[in-house]
Parts: C-alpha cells; structure tokens; sequence
C-alpha cells in the first residue's frame, strides 16, 4: 500500500477493509485446514471481481484489504466493496463441500481520507463498523464519524459514573392506539464533545469492548427507572437492545436474570432486542441462549429485520416474540407500491411463524393507516412518539399499562 501512495500521490488510491465472518466456526465443523483453502479461495476471488491491477492481501484471519490504484473517482471505492461483499452471496466451493460465508467492508481513499498508509486503513476499518449497520454490508468512510475522538477513558468513567441517560420511545399497539411499551434508548451528553450520536458512542463501545460494561449499565439504568411501572400488574413492556456479541458473551444470562431479581421485575415485561447480524456470528450459540432466556419467561424481539443477512431458515428456528421491521421498509409503505407489498408479505411471514410485527421509523398518520391495513401490530416512531427522557415517558406507561382499549 506504501507503494501505491508513494508511486501516485495526487492519484486517488482506494482501501477495502473486508472482513468475513464465521471463519472459525467452519474450522470447528469441517476442519481447520478448511480455515486455509478458505482463506485462499476468498483472496482469488477477491482477485477475480476487482481489476487488474488491484492488490489483495490477508491482514489476519477473517481479515483481508483490497488496494485499488489510480481510480477515477472516490466513489469507485464503494462500488468496489459492494462487488467483493455481492460476491460472497454465493457459497465458497471448498473441497467437503460449498460453505457461505458472509462479508462486510469498508472503504476509503487516499489523498481525500488521508494519505498514508495507517491512517488510510484506520478511515477503512471505521467504515466497516459502520458497514454492519448499512443494508448493503457495504460503507464508505464518513468524515464526521472520524472527528469525534471518543476517548476510552471518558466513555468508560461515564458508564460507570451512570452519567448516560435513558430515553424511552413509546410502542403503540395499532388497534387501540395504546402505548404498551417503551425501548431503552442510550444517550450521552460527554462534558469535553457535548452530545454524542448513539450510533458512534455504540460503535465506538461494541469496537474497545466497553459493550459489555455499557450493557450492564443500560439493562440496570432501565429497570431501576421502570422497575415500580413494571411491576404494576397488566404491566407494559419495556425494552433493551443488545449488540450482536453480547447476548453470546459468557455471563450475559447471570446478568441479565441478576438484574432481574435485583430490582424485582418479572422477565415477561422486558423484550431484547437482537438484530440478525447476532445471528450470523455464531447461530448455534444464539438460538441456544435465547431459547434459555425464553424459557426464564424473557421476551425476543428481532431488531432493524430486512437489512442485516439473516437466513430465513433461522427466523424459523428462533425463539422470538416479536419482530421489528427496519425503518428503511417502512418509509415505502406509502407511495412505493412495491415497497408496501413487500412491508405486507413480511407481516405476513411474520405472523405464519406466531411473530407480533413491530414497524419501526413511522413518521406520519398515513403510514399508521397502511400498516394498520396490512395486519401490522405495533409501531413504534415519531409519529407515535419521540425518544425522550425516562421521566417524560413514564408516566404514559403507567397509565397506558391497566386502561382497556379505548
Ligand atoms: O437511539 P438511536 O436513537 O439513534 O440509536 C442508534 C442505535 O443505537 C440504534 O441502533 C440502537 O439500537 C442503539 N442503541 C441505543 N441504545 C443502546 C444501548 O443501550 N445498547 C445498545 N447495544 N445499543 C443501543
Ligand atoms: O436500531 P434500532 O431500531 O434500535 O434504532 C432505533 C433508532 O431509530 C433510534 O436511533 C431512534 O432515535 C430512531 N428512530 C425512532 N423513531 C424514528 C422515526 O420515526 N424516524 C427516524 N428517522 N428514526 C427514528
Ligand atoms: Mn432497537
């Protein structure tokens, strides 16, 4: 890569961080040299959809980046990710058998990014996080999203000084417009940056390990807010969002059942949220912790549903109660007829397999109507309401939890 920026340095160079998950897993289940014949069938193939001209390399194992030389524009970049992260829609054809795999990346371009080889891959490794989150497994590296200098230390005192705040976002079940819920929301106001998006203080927490103590606050911060509406006896539901890696990390079931008998709040008023990316790190191993969550009387909601990669053999296996439709569907379901044909099948789907359908981002009445047209059965958005700060919202749940449907 040096090289490549030496050689040309007014020249547009472009950097794919592509990263491939369940490598390990395969070794386990097909042997260990399958790791190697994957890892040298994923660098051709990766050869095969760039130019000539592009270079390949492994960084370590999962990990591979993509130099691009003398591109015509910056944006090439990212067209260059989505042809590697389209390629691994296809099984990778090893000896014992085809396997699928499956890919995200990052990507970024030097002189605009920057211009040498470190901070060039630092700009590309911080877009594949954000590429976890895009519909197409695919990101181009943000500026903003480089400026803000999260400090570890800071994050770190503000969730253990319980300096974060929660914010609730009511659900409104369709039929009776009651609210019959909230989801717990993170927010952080850090005293050196002011307020920090959710997104990146998250991304920054799931990338320096500090989810899982950020987890542990907000499963605490919630229930010690919601505990006494909780346990109210027709009580509301309230619910928590679990970053892929922590619902499968040792201890998660003792924490989560600790809290619960900590603050006295019966499971069956907490829903987790887990969004299917959970699901392709290590599917054995989710299913097996939230079928035991289950049984405890907990409830699963599949979170941000459509965008990630999930298989839909799994949506049969999972022992969810719920399941959220990603915003990005919901924002067709007027006026995008295709659009809401699909929003509608996948309520359908849904409730096939006995799942309460959640649509989530509804900004206005009109998409409320559609949705109720179409069978969904909770909404949840700014139209129903805002995320706001737990004493906003709780009072709505109080008394949202006896009243009968209007
Ligand atoms: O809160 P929005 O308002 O911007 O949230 C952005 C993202 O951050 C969402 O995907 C949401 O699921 C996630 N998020 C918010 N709070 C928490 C939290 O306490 N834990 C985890 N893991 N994710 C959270
Ligand atoms: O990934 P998750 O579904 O947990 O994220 C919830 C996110 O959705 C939060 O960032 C929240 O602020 C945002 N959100 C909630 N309602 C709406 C809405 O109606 N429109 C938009 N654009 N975002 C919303
Ligand atoms: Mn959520």
């Amino acid at each position: 890569m040096a090289a490549a920026l030496a050689a040309a340095p007014d020249a547009t160079v472009g950097l794919v961080v592509l990263r491939v998950g369940r490598l390990g897993a395969l070794g386990a289940m097909i042997g260990y040299a399958s790791i190697d014949e994957a890892e040298a069938k994923i660098l051709t193939q990766m050869q095969l959809v760039l130019r000539v001209g592009d270079r390949v390399f492994r960084i370590r194992e999962g990990e591979y980046a993509a130099v691009l030389a003398n591109l015509r524009s910056r944006n090439h970049v990212l067209l260059a990710a989505n042809r590697l992260v389209r390629d691994f829609q296809q099984p990778l054809l090893l000896a014992s058998g085809p396997v699928t795999l499956n890919a995200v990346a990052g990507a970024a371009a030097a002189p605009v990014d920057a211009t040498a080889p470190e901070p060039l891959y630092r700009c590309a490794d911080l877009a594949c996080l954000a590429a976890e989150r895009e519909e197409t497994r695919t990101a181009l590296y943000r500026p903003e999203e480089g400026a803000v200098r999260i400090e570890h230390a800071e994050l770190h005192e503000a969730v253990a000084g319980n300096q974060l705040q929660v914010h609730l976002q009511p659900f409104v079940e369709v039929a009776s417009r009651r609210i019959i819920g909230a989801e717990s929301l993170a927010r952080w106001t850090s005293a050196r940056l002011g307020p920090v998006r959710p997104d990146q203080f998250i991304t920054f927490a799931e990338r320096t390990g500090l989810i899982g103590e950020l987890t542990r606050w907000s499963i605490n911060a919630t229930l010690r807010l919601c505990a006494e509406v909780l346990r109210s006896p027709e009580a509301p539901l309230v619910s928590i969002n679990l970053s892929p890696r922590v619902l499968i990390a040792p201890g998660f079931e003792q924490l989560i059942t600790g809290a619960l008998t900590f603050w006295n709040v019966p499971a069956t008023s907490v829903l987790l949220e887990v969004t299917e990316t959970a699901l392709m790190e290590d599917p054995e191993r989710c299913v097996a912790v939230m079928t035991r969550l289950r049984d405890r009387g907990l409830r699963i909601a599949i979170d941000d549903f459509g965008v990630g990669q999930a298989s839909l053999s799994y949506l049969k296996r999972l022992p969810a109660s719920k399941l959220k439709i990603d915003r990005t569907f919901i924002m067709d379901v007027v006026g995008d007829d295709r659009g809401a044909r699909l929003v509608h099948s996948i309520i359908d789907l849904a409730h096939r397999l006995g799942l309460q359908v959640v649509a989530e981002g509804v900004e206005d009445e009109a998409t409320l109507l559609r949705l109720a047209e179409m069978g969904c059965d909770l909404v949840q958005g700014y139209h129903t309401g805002r995320p706001a700060p737990a004493a906003e919202v709780l009072p709505l749940l109080v008394q949202a939890a006896p009243a009968p449907a209007r």
